[in-house]
């Protein structure tokens, strides 16, 4: 999809900070320009790339286990196939994602080794265990919707193969939260153990789902400029706040309650207000310790292992072509 293993011998030295190349690639940020691979860009605007993408192409991919867990107990023929193809999205996603990471001069390998190393991020949302069916349905409904409010705004991030790879995720991902939607539809109108089935679902998914966004605007130490950079256009607290207004209405609409006893609607702003969130989880799942880190990294470690006659059998044929391509001119 995109240039891969760009070389770095094409990048100019870092200029000075406040230099002539840094304020005329900030002139090109503000312009709406977008910016290229093989342009001049900041060291850190390169490196807030690599570790956001990055990062974002990890979650994809491990975000593919709560829900793979249901694929051979999924109710029906046509929930398996509906719930096996959005599994299979969320593995294209991450592929889109590091090749858009590729482009900004980091290889897979080392990207994937940070990830096995649990050197680098993925999305908190994905330490939490997937108990019941309903379980799919929420994260279809919450945690695709939040991906979804976060990653619209990302189709106009500043960086050309990330916005363009963000486009066609986003409409991948908003059939995502539809499905999830409604499977919680469906059990909201089902039995009685169906509809304590969704609303336990929506109890345990709602918390995480709010901490998705990030740390608040006072405690994100990269917000501020990524924003100058347009690689962010809203920052978290704006993000959750429009995905809460979205979201409440449509559990007052499946007749679930959300677990919060502080929300209310703020008539004067016209949004509703939360209760305190309690980040303490959220830095306990960051260090490592959430429901599933461990479980989740070692179902990654052994995927890689197993991938690996693979990947070996995928470059000895490559090497092969390419032999028989050099003898082919040489003769
Ligand atoms: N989990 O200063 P900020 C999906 C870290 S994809 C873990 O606010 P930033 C699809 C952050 O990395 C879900 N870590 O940082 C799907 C930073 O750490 P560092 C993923 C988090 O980058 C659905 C530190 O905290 N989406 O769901 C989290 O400006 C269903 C300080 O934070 C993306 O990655 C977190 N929740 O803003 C798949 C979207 N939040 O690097 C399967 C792209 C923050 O300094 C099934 N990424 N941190 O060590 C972004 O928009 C941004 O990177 C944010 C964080 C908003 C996530």
């Amino acid at each position: 999809m995109y240039t891969q293993g760009l070389d770095a011998q094409g990048r100019e030295p870092e200029a000075p900070a406040g230099g002539a190349a840094a304020e005329r690639f900030q002139a090109r940020v503000d312009a709406e320009e977008k910016i290229e691979p093989k342009d001049w860009m900041p060291e850190a605007y390169r490196q807030t790339l690599i570790r956001q993408i990055s990062q974002h192409a990890h979650s994809e991919i491990v975000g593919m286990l709560p829900e793979g867990n249901w694929i051979t107990r999924a109710p029906s023929l046509r929930r398996k196939a509906v719930l096996m193809a959005k599994v299979q999205d969320e593995g294209g996603h991450g592929m889109y994602l590091y090749s858009a990471a590729e482009t900004l001069g980091i290889g897979r390998e080392e990207m994937v080794g940070q990830l096995l190393s649990g050197a680098a991020k993925y999305s908190s949302i994905f330490n939490y265990p997937t108990l019941t069916w309903a379980d799919v349905g929420a994260i279809g409904w919450l945690v695709d919707g939040a991906a979804i409010m976060n990653q619209i705004p990302l189709c106009r991030c500043s960086y050309g193969p990330y916005a363009r790879a963000m486009v066609r995720i986003c409409k991948e991902e908003s059939f995502h939260q539809r499905q999830g939607f409604e499977i919680m539809m469906t059990l909201a109108r089902g039995t009685q153990a169906q509809r304590e089935m969704a609303q336990d679902a929506l109890n345990r998914w709602w918390w995480p789902s709010i901490m998705m966004f990030g740390p608040s605007d006072a405690d994100s130490p990269h917000t501020a400029q990524s924003m100058r950079w347009k690689i962010k256009r809203f920052s978290n607290d704006e993000l959750r706040q429009k995905f809460i207004d979205v979201t409440v209405p449509q559990a007052h609409f499946l007749g679930l309650a959300i677990p919060d006893a502080q929300l209310h609607l703020d008539e004067a702003s016209g949004h509703y207000r939360i209760g305190a969130i309690d980040w303490s989880e959220f830095h306990a799942v960051l260090r490592g310790n959430g429901p599933c880190n461990r479980e989740r990294l070692a179902a990654r470690r052994a995927a890689h292992e197993n991938g690996a006659w693979v990947r070996e059998a995928a470059a000895a044929h490559a090497r092969k072509l390419k032999e028989r391509a050099a003898a082919a001119a040489a003769a």
